[in-house]
């Protein structure tokens, strides 16, 4: 589902750009990531580098190759100049800039916007995963087929540039082997689990917010330079399901019964329902 008005008061359409970001943070560093569910490392290089040569091969970005690890390497691992996305810590470096995005939809209640900063910090440490990301990509970057972790819900905010998105709904039984499969040339005797289920496709513009639903498949691709927000969240409807997704996760086995208790308050049926609007 697309949004076309979710985010008319976000201060970020007006104020970022590449051009706003390469002048205001161009020096900060950053991986020009290859892969994405595949990371085979990347370029680390400056933001100014990065937009300076959005159109030049990514050997010609200054700075080092890194490999998964990111310790340095003589060479990326494939296809060097196939990059994915400009990976920069953004907002822990520049919080202010978390101004400047939101407010989400008022309609669907995001319990991560409530949730205590060490809960927050537990659930991020605990699934090593986080939440809310910055992608400056190149066109034609893809993200290739896959559905979002833990059972979330997906939000795109589209703030420069066009993404074209292609998604599939769920469908737990015959969902185990989808990796690999390129909804822009369909091989349906490769992955005959997907013959005869719907695909959508649409285009987000600036201004436009995609909500994918929990487990929904989806392929990405840029079809120009683009800056896109990518959060991750849950509502009271899929709590449970992200919290069974949590539960399965090695960290949370490995973690202090503490931490795992922060989770497992946070997003128990009792709490969820104390906390919803009357
Ligand atoms: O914007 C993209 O290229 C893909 C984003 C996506 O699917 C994700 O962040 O999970
Ligand atoms: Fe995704």
């Amino acid at each position: 589902m697309i949004f076309t008005d979710a985010m008319t008061d976000w201060p970020a359409l007006e104020a970022w750009s590449m051009a706003a970001f390469a002048r205001d943070y161009g020096s900060d560093l950053g991986v020009a990531q290859l892969g994405f569910y595949d990371w085979r490392g990347g370029r680390a290089t400056t933001l100014g580098d990065y937009i300076a040569k959005l159109d030049q091969p990514a050997s010609t970005l200054s700075g080092f190759w890194i490999d998964r690890s990111g310790l340095p390497v003589a060479a990326p691992g494939g296809d060097a100049d196939n990059l994915w996305s400009f990976i920069w810590e953004v907002f822990s470096k520049h919080p202010q800039l978390r101004a400047d995005i939101g407010p989400y939809p008022h309609g669907a209640q995001n319990l991560f916007d409530t949730l205590p900063q060490a809960t927050y910090a537990a659930m991020e440490k605990i699934t090593q995963n986080t939440y809310l990301s910055l992608y400056l990509s190149r066109k034609d970057t893809v993200t290739p087929w896959h559905s979002d972790l833990l059972s979330t819900i997906g939000s795109l905010a589209q703030i420069e540039g066009q993404k074209r998105v292609t998604l599939m709904p769920g469908h737990e039984e015959d969902d185990r082997n989808n990796e690999g499969f390129d909804p822009e040339a369909p091989d349906y005797g490769q992955f005959p689990q997907m013959g005869g289920r719907p695909l959508y496709c649409d285009v987000i513009e600036p201004g436009d917010m995609l909500i994918i639903p929990p487990d929904w498949w989806h392929h990405v691709r840029s079809l120009s330079h683009s800056i896109t927000i990518s959060h991750n969240f849950a509502i009271p409807e899929n709590a449970s399901r992200f919290l069974a997704s949590v539960q399965t996760c090695d960290g949370y086995h490995k973690a202090k019964p503490e931490m795992r208790s922060l989770i497992d308050l946070a997003f128990s049926p009792e709490h969820i329902d104390g906390a919803r609007p009357q």
